[in-house]
């Protein structure tokens, strides 16, 4: 298998699962303004949208969007339960999970991302972000990972979106103007993921080692 991804990214997630996973796949870096890989092949003929990840199959056939891929994964080694049983009631709810990260905070945070072009936008769309980042650090009061008691894609997934905000705390790969710092529950649980050997190994791999880490 291949994954294509852009480092710092959304597909950060499928990176840290393949490692979870300890499955074999091999990376293929884009450069997200070229939109080129780095053996110099059109990404658009890889994937005509142009965003990463895309996952491909040893057959060739491709996969996209994220939350798709990162199940996919998961499913290939069960028994590492990075995912529940498919028809599980709790695999629902990891899919009502990945499907709120996807829309509610992966998407919420692209116009801060482009802060200049969202210009008033802005005052529409922090707020609801923050209130979304404030639920979510309740539901961490109930437990330790977003979906449950032991580490799923769905942490994966939130781990690389938090990574965009703004707290000292973070490992800020991009940097969204949305402070984060209030959400202490987020923060254990932030840096309980970051401690994981994946996840470290992740960070190394795409460049964001500890050097761009704030303490
Ligand atoms: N719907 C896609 C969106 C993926 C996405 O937004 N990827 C961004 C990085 S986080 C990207 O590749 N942007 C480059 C581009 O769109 O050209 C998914 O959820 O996988």
């Amino acid at each position: 298998m291949k994954l294509y991804y852009i480092p710092a990214s959304c597909s950060l997630a499928a990176h840290i699962v393949i490692r979870e996973l300890g499955l074999n796949v091999e990376l293929v870096k884009v450069d997200h303004r070229t939109h080129l890989t780095a053996q110099g092949q059109d990404f658009y003929a890889i994937n005509e949208l142009g965003y990463a990840p895309v996952l491909e199959l040893a057959d060739g056939r491709r996969l996209r969007e994220g939350v798709v891929i990162l199940q996919y994964l998961a499913d290939q080694v069960p028994e590492a339960g990075l995912a529940p049983s498919p028809h599980s009631f709790e695999r629902y709810r990891l899919q009502e999970w990945l499907a709120f990260l996807a829309s509610e905070i992966h998407k919420g945070f692209i116009p801060l991302l482009y802060a200049a072009q969202a210009g008033e936008y802005l005052q529409t769309v922090r707020p609801k972000l923050l209130q979304r980042f404030a639920w979510l650090d309740r539901q961490l009061a109930e437990r330790p990972f977003v979906a449950g008691e032991r580490f799923s894609v769905a942490d994966a997934y939130l781990f690389a979106l938090v990574g965009w905000g703004s707290a000292h705390w973070l490992t800020s790969y991009y940097h969204a103007d949305i402070a984060l710092d209030e959400f202490v529950r987020l923060r254990c649980w932030y840096e309980a993921v970051r401690a994981r050997p994946a996840v470290i190994g992740a960070l190394q791999a795409e460049g964001l080692g500890c050097s761009r880490m704030h303490s």
